[in-house]
């Protein structure tokens, strides 16, 4: 701030100025204009004929000290017209353009600000008066700017028309599909039902063929208990449920495999059955059971833990396999046999863990119709969960805001890129946004869509994308998607303005709406 005695020095020269600065027309006698610098819609708070209240209300001056290039007001309000106050507004009328307000230290700084030239009316800097020539230009680029929000608003109210179509139709299809979800929950749950019975019946019916060792009597309880356990097995044995076990139906099974060469041979079944063909219950309680019964300990080995197993050097194969490898490189030579050994393997890794039972037609078919009603029950249940899922993505969809007039509605799920000199970028409506190098690699997430972060009443200006990939040291990356009225939904540009904080610039006719042109031009 000046003094006051340089204050009158400067009234001095002010005054000769003003003399020098006639052209500019604000000179009211040997005075400058105390109104000058203020806006028209300000002129009743400087009325000439009372004291100056400082508009902060916290000083009353002499109407004599506005504009007297000493600033007097916290607010800089007394010199409107001047350099004076440092926090000061000038206004520039700017005749044919655009009315503007400058920081009052710029004014008579040698700069021309205002189109007008007010501003420098007493700096020795020549300012032309170009209002009315960037007025013209002013008024063409918002002739064009009309037009094209024109053109842009006839595809907005298309985009309307189907936001509120796109919105009817969710509606009914939610309705619909949550009919159905309660409905295929009940089909769900009757599935269960059919299942867990199905499952139970199997689960009674495999208690036979529980390892034998858990049936096994304890040592000294006798031979009644021993007896049934051989009774159980022959039962077992007995495939056919013929009363009798035969050769063939003790070759089904690799405990019989003596010599462990992977197939049971006729004699060694035979020797299980005490030398005959086959054998009734009773003989095979007395008789055949003390045989079989040191062989099925061993076969008790085989439900060890599989890396037990393994260390112990076991295999199991099913007769079967055993038969076809026998086969099979008895016919096909060294070549063959280390495909086999190959094959083996492989056949190997998929042994069960526990031996392969042939079951007995009736428990057969209940392990077939538990698999079956399995099998139905995870049908229904993904049938639910997939409806389920469709309702939650049109509930979502529905509660999403696409604008006052559901104008954004048709661009969710659109995706945009755009091409810069390193990065292809992807921008998806209410999606991803992301990034990938044009030297390959794998796409950069660059966040989801958020909200709408436009400023007040111009909030569908800007989309946030956030939460993307974390920056090494830094935040996880995010985008500000700026919309501007454009006849074509269009990535018009990307840049990185902070790292890894992306600005996208997005054309689309939905921002073409007559309704939101507030920058007009005034002052033409
Ligand atoms: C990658 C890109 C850039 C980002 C850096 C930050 O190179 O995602 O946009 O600035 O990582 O390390």
């Amino acid at each position: 701030m000046k003094s006051r005695m340089n204050n009158l020095l400067v009234c001095c020269v002010f005054f000769l100025g003003i003399q020098f600065h006639d052209r500019l027309g604000h000179v009211a006698g040997s005075q400058i204009d105390r109104l000058y610098g203020v806006p028209a819609s300000k002129n009743s708070l400087y009325p000439p004929d009372r004291d100056f209240e400082c508009l902060d209300g916290s000083l009353r001056i002499p109407f004599t000290r506005v504009n007297d290039d000493y600033c007097d007001c916290a607010d800089g309000s007394d010199e409107p017209g001047t350099s004076a106050c440092s926090n000061g507004s000038f206004y520039c009328k700017n005749s044919g353009h655009k009315s503007a307000n400058i920081p009052s230290a710029w004014v008579n700084d040698r700069i021309c600000d205002c189109c007008d030239g007010s501003d420098e009316y007493l700096s020795d800097t020549e300012c032309k008066d170009n209002c009315h020539e960037l007025g013209r230009e002013a008024l063409l680029e918002a002739q064009k700017a009309a037009k094209l929000v024109v053109e842009g608003n006839k595809i907005r109210l298309e985009m309307i028309v189907k936001g509120k179509q796109l919105k009817n139709n969710h509606h009914t299809r939610l309705t619909m599909l949550r009919a159905d979800s309660e409905e295929m929950e009940l089909t769900k749950k009757e599935k269960e039902i059919i299942k867990n019975q199905a499952e139970e019946r199997e689960r009674i019916a495999l208690e036979k063929y529980k390892p034998i060792q858990q049936e096994q009597p304890p040592i000294d309880e006798g031979e009644e208990v021993q007896e049934f356990a051989a009774e159980d097995y022959f039962k077992l044995l007995d495939s056919d449920n013929s009363g009798t076990v035969t050769v063939i139906e003790l070759q089904t099974r690799v405990t019989f495999d003596k010599d462990r060469d992977g197939a049971v041979s006729e004699e060694e079944a035979l020797y299980f059955l005490n030398n005959n063909p086959e054998i009734a219950l009773e003989e095979f309680v007395e008789n055949a059971w003390a045989n079989i019964k040191p062989f099925l300990m061993m076969e008790q080995g085989m439900f060890k833990p599989a890396d037990q197993a393994e260390e112990e050097g076991e295999h199991e194969e099913t007769h079967e396999e055993a038969h076809e490898e026998t086969h099979e490189v008895s016919s096909d030579g060294q070549d063959r046999n280390e495909e086999e050994t190959l094959d083996h393997g492989e056949e190997d890794e998929k042994l069960p863990d526990e031996p392969d039972i042939i079951y007995d037609e009736e428990t057969q078919a209940l392990i077939d119709e538990a698999a079956h009603a399995k099998e139905r029950y995870q049908e229904a249940e993904k049938a639910a969960t997939d409806v389920l899922n469709e309702v939650r993505r049109l509930e979502e969809k529905l509660e999403r805001d696409y604008g006052p007039e559901e104008e954004f509605s048709s661009l969710d799920g659109e995706c945009f890129e755009h091409t810069d000199l390193e990065y292809i970028y992807s921008l998806c409506m209410f999606g991803r946004a992301s990034q990938r190098s044009k030297s390959g690699g794998s796409d950069v997430n660059l966040g989801h869509f958020h909200e709408w972060v436009g400023p007040e009443g111009n909030k569908y200006a800007k989309m946030k994308y956030d939460r993307g990939l974390t920056c090494w040291n830094g935040p996880a990356r995010s985008v500000i998607v700026s919309l501007i009225c454009g006849t074509e939904n269009k990535l018009i540009s990307v840049s990185e303005p902070s790292r890894c904080e992306y600005a996208m610039e997005l054309s689309t006719p939905a921002l073409c709406n007559p309704g939101y042109e507030s920058d007009t031009h005034d002052e033409l």
